[in-house]
């Protein structure tokens, strides 16, 4: 890993999010949720994925599912630091025809895996990916991206337990967590408490990490295991980035203004 280059590529996935989201306007984003994601997502699309925007559709690449669908920008900001889309197609979002909307809409040749948004639904798919990619003796990596208050979803825990019981090994699942969802905290409204010891009682092999360091980031996702899918409780601030929307939930889907917009690009 070179952690410069890192470092700028999550610089400017939150640069990216920032941008598409002011450009939005009045249709508002999601933006708390994609700026706490912003480093993890910078260190899969920079240092670990194996995708080729050449061969984007290679049934050899490995998936990304982002299960908390809401926080499409920095998805969308990340395919745009690898020049899988444009800049021109990031002012798209949430515009009528375009690819970018508000939550991920499926489309390969974009890089966009999956449909999601319902929350709750994306590791299933994955689990789903994991075992064909098994059954075909395919070497690739399956990674599911999911929301701390998504994990208050009981599918989680059904396709959990599916994780563990078919030692999928090819299977990340990260979890983001900023410790709130959209109408709150965790701990007030459905409290997760020891959520790594959960996913090790569902049979996963855990890790609690900071989810805003790179270099551990990037150690975790390289850790070997054998027989057991990996879960890694990524602890991150909502917001991250962006001093002024740090642990602010109202910045969870909101209106980046102008004068906003100003401010914040100088303190970033
Ligand atoms: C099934 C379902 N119920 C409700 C919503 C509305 N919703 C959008 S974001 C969100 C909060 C999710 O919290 P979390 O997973 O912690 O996301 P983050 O804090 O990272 O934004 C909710 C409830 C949804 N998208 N899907
Ligand atoms: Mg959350």
């Amino acid at each position: 890993m070179n952690l410069k280059k890192t470092k700028l590529f999550a610089e400017n996935i939150r640069k990216n999010i920032l941008f598409t989201a002011h450009k939005a306007g009045s249709k508002s984003a999601h933006i708390g949720g994609a700026l706490s994601v912003a480093d993890i997502f910078a260190v899969l699309y920079s240092d670990i994925l194996r995708i080729n925007k050449k061969k984007i559709q290679d049934e050899n690449r490995d998936r990304l599912i982002l299960s908390k669908g809401h926080a499409c920008l920095a998805l969308y900001s990340a395919l745009a630091q690898k020049k899988i889309i444009s800049k021109k197609d990031l002012e798209t979002f949430e515009s009528d025809d375009s690819n970018l909307l508000g939550h991920p809409i499926m489309n390969k040749s974009i890089g966009i895996e999956f449909s999601t948004g319902s929350l709750g639904m994306g590791l299933s798919l994955g689990i789903g990916v994991a075992i064909a990619a098994k059954k075909k003796k395919k070497k690739f990596k399956v990674f599911v991206i999911l929301g701390d208050g998504e994990c208050n979803e009981g599918s989680v825990w059904e396709s959990v337990l599916c994780a563990g019981h078919f030692k999928l090994d090819n299977l990340f699942i990260i979890v983001d967590r900023n410790n709130f969802q959209q109408t709150g905290e965790n701990k007030s409204i459905m409290d997760l408490k020891n959520l790594k010891s959960k996913f090790k009682s569902f049979g996963c092999e855990t890790f609690e990490i900071n989810g805003h360091n790179l270099k551990e980031i990037y150690k975790t996702l390289n850790l070997k295991t054998k027989n057991k899918p990996r879960a890694i409780v990524a602890n991150t601030i909502k917001g991250k980035g962006v001093q002024m929307f740090e642990k602010d939930n109202n910045w969870h889907h909101s209106i980046i203004t102008n004068t906003t917009y100003k401010n914040i690009l100088k303190n970033l």
